[in-house]
């Protein structure tokens, strides 16, 4: 640039930042109603958002004309959960208005950074699956794919996480305590959802079925919530529908006038129940009716809106295939299927093959989990009694299956019945990821190993049936929020290195690999670590009031508490180490920190012990002298998207220790390698991928691999003779079943530490060993500086294909057939 263009762009840039001052005055007085002398940092907080939305509106109102204009093929993500956390900085950043709003702010001497730490995180999703939502919607609007994200608008979401003696404490989340500045309410755009009552069926003069006719015995209205999801550069802007329950009569006044006021708002609050709370289960499935009506009001809300919007541009629903590819994320919206085929059969007047032949071709799925106790399924009484057409819609849909599976003569009994939607051994039950495989034309699992998983295991016989159904999108993360907005450091360093394209380019991160053993440049990258490191210590201090070292390994475990993802083994080999410290205080010990962040499912026993007893690790440990610091556990309270944000730039060392074949795919282990944290990790989900990019010198790969993993099950596993021979494990195991971290309950563990020795089903004691010699060569290779920084520079150069952006890319091309 030349000298005369900068201070032009200078110039330029005061203007703006000017008029942004005055316009957050103005938003301050007119619509927040406040002057900026009793203005609270809510206030502000409220007027800077609405300052910037309404740069937001125009684009967004501007996509939305451009897919009109254009007849564009859209895309509905309907999902339960979309956990997206704070939207500001997204936003700020993606309209390229961060640094003008943070002068703007000072100027009326307000700290951008602490308004931004008011905004409430929007946990509207339990884990992975609901975070990874939460990033493709920000990449499908990045790459200008015009979509729709579909959910529901929870007014409690996950719960907040309180440790109370080192128990978890769930209490209610109040995220829109002030309001929601983001939202936009669409009264007018309400659909009728209904529930229960019976089907009965028109004939014609000549006896011929003509159609069927539901008539629910309770109805809500699904009110439309929407918020403007910013792609990066603000290229496009789309929208993330959240459906809100709400009565079809406010108040029954006959009741109220007879003097029964509280049964007068009945409707009301049965509205009100369907969409206030997130049901907190992760992997795991919820099981209640409340669950069931939740799934069938989004995802009917959904498909009226989808149907709406398809007429109002197209003569009838032969065209929809074209014109919309609807998601389901996960089985959760799976009744969709059966919602489409209603609409189109009762309503638009198809039949049984014109309609699925319209369904099937619109309808893709992705499944999440192989977890056994995380496939949905309903009992065939209550389905039938919530949703009477869609039990007769869904038995006619497994008739044609069915009749599809005994033409081709080459399935055994056994086979036809796992292929079956209804569940037919003890109680009968209708299988949600059945029904999703059968009604999409597009069943993709979210890692390569997983995706090979799914076809060996859960979906092998209808893998047979469709042989060409089932593919692999690698999942992936968004580098806005996981690189440049919670590590601006770390950007701004590697801008300096390799210049911008990166920025709009994730692949040329690729050029940073060239620094990976430059001394000036690694000392670079250990500050800009060392300064995160320094803010993730300051957070500790705030919550917690724990001091902390800086300078000590960051050793890292942060995700949903669950016994597959193994936190126990972490904390076992914590307690293995701490017995080395005491033994061998002569050894040159390294300091290292193990920090854990996780919330379990309240109803889920042995995670929340787990949590428990991480804490009772942590205090015993943390005040022993004779470990001098070189050991610190913590258990960080109400891990969420924004303590991830501080923690993953504060890494050393990244914990993906699943036992292998369990976890899907996993995204925090791509976070981690982006942000130059060393990955300790088996051979699991994503990890395999990440270890293919990075190269197997720059991980840490430990443990049995998926396929040992079953044979060893198959083999009639002993994890007992395992024990025996391990002294480190069986010492650890002894000390904690023996009550030594538990001195006020000494049989707390038993049962947890039993089950190691009795099945062990998650092959804590068979990766033992390998895990805690993989920690020791961590601390050899940490005490290698140039080594270690080298392979952390290469890990953050080499991820880049851990983009959602490439991930979105693949969904567009390979399933939804539109441009990207
Ligand atoms: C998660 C998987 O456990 C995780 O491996 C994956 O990365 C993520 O989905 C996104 O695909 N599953 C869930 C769930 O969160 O509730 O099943």
């Amino acid at each position: 640039m030349t000298r005369t263009s900068a201070s032009d762009h200078a110039a330029a840039r005061q203007v703006d930042v000017l008029k942004l001052a005055a316009e957050i005055i103005e938003c301050l007085k007119y619509r927040v109603g406040k002057e900026p002398s009793v203005a609270t940092r809510h206030d502000w907080l409220a007027a800077s958002i609405k300052v910037v939305r309404d740069r937001v509106v125009d684009r967004w109102i501007d996509s939305t004309r451009r897919a009109y204009e254009q007849g564009d093929k859209r895309v509905y993500y309907l999902s339960m959960e979309f956990l997206i956390g704070r939207l500001m900085r997204d936003a700020f950043s993606n309209l390229g208005l961060m640094d003008a709003m943070r002068e703007a702010l000072a100027i009326h001497g307000v700290d951008i950074d602490v308004i931004a730490g008011l905004e409430p995180d929007a946990a509207l999703g339990n884990g992975g699956l609901g975070r990874l939502a939460a990033c493709f919607m920000e990449s499908m609007a990045s790459v200008d794919i015009p979509a729709h994200g579909y959910g529901i608008r929870y007014v409690h979401g996950l719960f907040r996480q309180e440790i109370h003696d080192g128990w978890q404490v769930e209490l209610p989340e109040t995220w829109l305590e002030h309001g929601n500045p983001w939202e936009f309410e669409r009264r007018e755009g309400a659909y009728e959802i209904g529930f229960g009552g019976t089907v009965s069926s028109v004939t014609s003069k000549d006896g011929r079925l003509e159609r069927h006719v539901w008539k629910p015995t309770e109805r809500f209205l699904a009110v439309a919530v929407d918020t403007p999801v910013v792609g990066w550069r603000a290229k496009r802007v789309n929208t993330l529908r959240l459906w809100s329950a709400m009565p079809i009569d406010p108040i029954l006044l006959d009741a109220f006038n007879a003097g029964d006021h509280i049964g007068a708002l009945r409707e009301s609050n049965k509205a009100e129940a369907l969409t206030r709370v997130l049901y907190p289960a992760d992997s795991h499935q919820a099981g209640q009716e409340l669950r069931l009506r939740q799934e069938y009001f989004f995802s009917a809300a959904s498909v009226q809106d989808i149907v709406r919007r398809h007429l109002s541009q197209y003569p009838d629903l032969t065209s929809l295939p074209d014109k919309a590819a609807i998601h389901l994320n996960d089985t959760h919206p799976a009744i969709a299927v059966a919602e489409l085929m209603r609409l189109l059969m009762d309503v638009h007047g198809h039949d049984f093959d014109v309609a699925w032949d319209i369904t099937n071709r619109t309808f893709a799925y992705t499944n999440h989990t192989l977890l056994p106790e995380a496939l949905e399924s309903w009992p065939v009484p209550l389905f039938e009694r919530l949703l009477p057409r869609h039990m007769q819609i869904i038995y006619a849909i497994n008739a044609e299956v069915l009749l599809r599976v005994r033409s081709t003569g080459k399935f055994s009994d056994e086979q036809v019945r796992a292929i079956s939607l209804i569940h037919e051994d003890g109680e009968r039950r209708v299988r949600m990821g059945n029904l999703a495989f059968v009604g999409a034309f597009s069943v993709n699992g979210v890692s390569a190993l997983h995706t090979e998983l799914m076809k060996e295991t859960v979906f092998a016989d209808l893998h047979r049936l469709y042989p060409k159904r089932i593919n692999n999108k690698t999942n992936g993360i968004t580098p806005r929020r996981w690189l440049m907005q919670c590590n601006p450091g770390l950007t701004n360093l590697i801008r300096e290195a390799i210049g911008d394209r990166f920025l709009d380019d994730i692949d040329a991160l690729k050029e940073l690999d060239a620094f990976a053993d430059d001394a000036a440049f690694q000392e670079q990258f250990a500050a800009v670590k060392r300064a995160n490191k320094e803010r993730l210590v300051s957070l500790i201090g705030d919550r917690m009031g724990l001091r902390l070292d800086p300078s000590a390994l960051f050793d890292i475990q942060i995700k949903r508490i669950h016994e597959y993802k193994r936190q126990l083994l972490n904390i076992i080999e914590a307690v293995a180490l701490y017995d080395q410290i005491r033994s061998h205080p002569e050894k040159d010990w390294l300091p290292r920190v193990k920090f854990f962040g996780g919330k379990a499912a309240p109803s889920y026993h042995n995670a929340k012990l787990i949590i428990k007893l991480a804490n009772d690790v942590a205090r015993v440990i943390n005040s022993d002298p004779s470990v001098r610091g070189l050991l610190k556990v913590v258990f960080v309270p109400n891990y969420n998207v924004s303590t991830a944000e501080v923690m993953i730039p504060a890494a050393d060392l990244s914990e993906q220790i699943s036992t292998a074949g369990l976890e899907a795919s996993g995204t925090g282990n791509m976070k981690f390698a982006l942000n130059g944290a060393l990955t300790i990790g088996t051979l699991d989900g994503a990890n395999v991928e990440i270890s293919e990019c990075v190269g197997a010198e720059n991980i840490v790969i430990f443990g049995l691999k998926a396929d040992e993993v079953a044979e060893r099950r198959a083999g009639g596993y002993d994890p007992r003779a395992i024990i025996e021979k391990s002294p480190e494990l069986r010492q650890a195991l002894e000390a904690i079943a023996s009550g030594v971290f538990s001195p006020d309950d000494p049989e707390r563990y038993r049962d947890l530490i039993g089950g190691l020795y009795d099945h062990d089903w998650f092959m804590v004691a068979a990766d033992f060993d390998a895990y805690a010699g993989a920690q020791r060569h961590v601390d050899e290779l940490w005490r290698d500086s140039p080594r270690w920084y080298g392979m952390t520079i290469r890990n953050t150069a080499r991820v880049g294909w851990f983009s959602s952006d490439r991930t979105i890319r693949q969904y567009a091309k390979e399933i939804w057939n539109v441009p990207a």
